[in-house]
């Protein structure tokens, strides 16, 4: 730890944990939070390396935002079984099947899917994102039960890309019921990549970000959390009056536990492994990012 705080002075580096991280590297970090939201922070600091302790595709959100700085990801195996469903060909096939459409695509995608799209968009913001736009049609990708989740809500029908997060995908509805016959005081949320019988049986639906704010708001003291399990060290650090409830399944990512002290001390010391995104696909990215920020 010592010689992480040397490096990271050394090195003027902010060190970024996304919310499913494990609690070593929350308590290590300079902010905590999701992957737009820490990508954005960074942004704002003087720091000229950045060190992104989540999976792939929140580095290069990371490098998107942050050009002039140096992105690290202590260990680059860290993937997204969700981004990588879709591809920048997936997205130039659906388009010429429907040239009409505008192309949504969640954060949780590559920088190569993102430079593809018209508009990128948070689990946060998804809804407010597809709302504002005027098209006929809209492709939503990557992620199946977000999109269908949105078209509910705005009753837009959209053209789905069928991917999903394995882990909140695989959270199951009699799971859920039988948390709430045990907790029957507790409030539930739902993180919107979860099937839809599992989001008909919430409280609220929301983010990570989103579900901080709704226990703030909540006045409610017991929680049912429905997204990954790493959540809830943030949520008790928070809030440690609280109770917070996860699936007995305890939905677990293994991309986002690869992470370690040894491995962001290497990073610091090597510089390395860096994470680059090619000039013309940055520019193309950004502008999708560009566009979703730009909507109210
Ligand atoms: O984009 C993120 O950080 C993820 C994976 C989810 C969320 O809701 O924050």
């Amino acid at each position: 730890m010592e010689s992480i705080n040397r490096l990271r002075g050394e090195r003027q580096a902010v060190i970024l944990a996304h919310n499913y991280q494990p609690p070593e590297i929350q308590d290590l970090a300079d902010f905590v939070g999701d992957s737009l939201g820490l990508a954005r922070q960074a942004a704002e600091t003087e720091a000229r390396t950045v060190v992104f302790c989540g999976v792939h595709f929140m580095a290069e959100t990371s490098a998107i935002l942050n050009p002039d700085k140096v992105t690290l990801l202590p260990e680059p195996g860290a993937g997204c079984p969700l981004a990588d469903t879709v591809t920048p060909e997936g997205i130039r096939t659906l388009r010429k099947l429907h040239p009409e459409a505008v192309v949504v695509t969640y954060v949780n995608s590559t920088a190569a899917v993102k430079a593809e799209s018209d508009y990128c968009c948070t689990s946060g913001n998804a809804v407010q994102v597809v709302r504002s736009i005027e098209a006929p049609e809209i492709i939503f990708t990557p992620d199946g039960n977000l999109g269908r989740y949105v078209q509910k809500v705005t009753g837009r029908k959209l053209i789905i890309w069928e991917g999903c997060c394995p882990i909140h995908d695989g959270i199951r509805a009699g799971d859920v019921r039988r948390l709430k016959e045990e907790h029957p005081g507790a409030l539930v949320i739902a993180h919107p990549e979860c099937r839809p019988e599992v989001l008909e049986l919430a409280d609220e639906v929301a983010s990570t970000s989103g579900m901080f704010r709704v226990v703030e708001e909540s006045g409610r003291e017991e929680f049912i959390i429905l997204t990954e399990s790493g959540m809830g060290y943030p949520l008790s650090k928070r809030f440690p009056g609280r109770r917070f409830h996860f699936p007995s399944t305890e939905p677990f990512c293994p991309d986002m536990k690869v992470i370690t002290l040894e491995k962001v001390e290497r990073s610091l010391r090597e510089m390395e492994p860096r994470i680059t995104v090619p000039e013309e696909t940055r520019v193309r990215a950004l502008r999708a990012v560009e566009r979703m920020l730009s909507i109210g």
